[in-house]
């Protein structure tokens, strides 16, 4: 019965995926930590072996395996020397191996990164041209060296995803410096790793890291201000967005809303997600959000506008489907 339910247990394990995973690492600073991390679930495998192996002593060993086991050189080797030994040696490698997480030659793009309660602030900094506000997608060029700066807006959260480095914690008053490296393009997930009250589960994100030329093509839409709405929905879901009241919390890039309370929708309508990778972008999903928000992320710091009619929803979530 046991066999069975073992390989079954492992077929479940086999099913996850490296979207968000140490074990797949895509950059070299997730390459220290993987590294590090396989040494030490190795070692901790010979030892537990090896451990096992004193216990079978101590139940069936002789009379006199057993006296040796009991006897103090095993506890002077064993139970001090090992020890000290093996953890000095491995803080000593530890330190030697994330040696380069700290350069300082200038990275090639700064982003600030602000924890929120639930979502991620962003600024991208750096370049030639003026800084821009985005929220919870993380864009970055493949191949080069970023430097994310981290603060906190409220409480304690931290920055962590997992293909591609470390986790960081964003502490109140402080910046912590993260650098990062994609090796290859795709979508690397991450979480809010620190319990941050409310709907701390519902706090992930994305970095996409993009091939070069597409990033800086992407990086000089950015600067610019959001598009005019084009149809007669979109101009309706405009003049509904400040009507509504949105414009107090959210800025959308050279229109009247200048909020700064919540995430920037300059360029919402090129996100795969909303509310901080939690539900899957979309012109309904977007229409669901602004009315139901509280049922689809309990407890975020957006009130739900129920009293909008559906079309009035609709307008405005194809106004900001066309914001890319
Ligand atoms: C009191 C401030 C406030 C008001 C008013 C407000 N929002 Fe929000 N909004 C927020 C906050 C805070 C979030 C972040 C929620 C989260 O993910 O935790 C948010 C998130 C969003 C998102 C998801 C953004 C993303 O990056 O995932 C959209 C879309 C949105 N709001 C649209 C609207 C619209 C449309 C209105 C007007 C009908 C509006 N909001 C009014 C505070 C506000
Ligand atoms: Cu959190």
């Amino acid at each position: 019965m046991r066999l069975p339910v073992a390989i079954s247990a492992l077929l479940a394990l086999a099913a996850c995926t490296d979207r968000q995973s140490v074990m797949a690492a895509h950059g070299p600073e997730a390459g220290r930590v993987a590294l590090l991390a396989g040494i030490v679930f190795a070692g901790a495998a010979v030892i537990m072996l090896v451990v096992m192996a004193a216990l079978w002593v101590a139940l069936r060993g002789s009379e006199s395996q057993r006296a040796a086991l009991a006897g103090e050189t095993a506890i002077r080797i064993g139970g001090i020397a090992f020890p000290a030994i093996t953890l000095s040696v491995l803080l000593g490698y530890g330190l030697w191996l994330m040696r380069d997480s700290l350069a300082d030659a200038p990275p090639a793009l700064r982003i600030e990164v602000t924890g929120e309660q639930w979502w991620w602030r962003l600024r991208y900094r750096g370049g030639d041209g003026a800084a821009f506000a985005e929220a919870n997608e993380i864009r970055i060029p493949v191949g080069a060296e970023v430097e994310f700066e981290l603060r906190s807006a409220d409480v304690i959260h931290s920055f962590w995803v997992p293909s591609l480095g470390g986790k960081l914690d964003m502490i109140p008053g402080r910046t912590n410096r993260l650098r990062l490296r994609a090796e290859r393009a795709g979508v690397y997930r991450g979480q809010c790793a620190e319990y941050c009250g409310g709907p701390h589960a519902l706090m992930a994100l994305e970095i996409i890291a993009m091939p070069q030329a597409e990033f800086a093509a992407w990086l000089t839409a950015g600067r610019r201000p959001a598009p005019a709405p084009a149809g007669q929905a979109e101009r309706r879901g405009a003049e509904l967005f400040l009507a509504a009241g949105c414009g107090g919390c959210h800025a959308i890039r050279g229109t009247a809303a200048e909020g700064a309370i919540g995430p920037d929708l300059s360029r919402v309508g090129g996100r795969r997600f909303l509310a901080a990778a939690t539900i899957p972008a979309g012109r309904e999903n977007l229409a669901r959000f602004i009315a139901h928000g509280q049922d689809l992320k309990p407890g975020n710091l957006m009130p739900p506008f129920r009293l909008l009619a559906p079309a009035e929803l609709d307008a405005l979530a194809a106004y900001l489907v066309s914001l890319r």
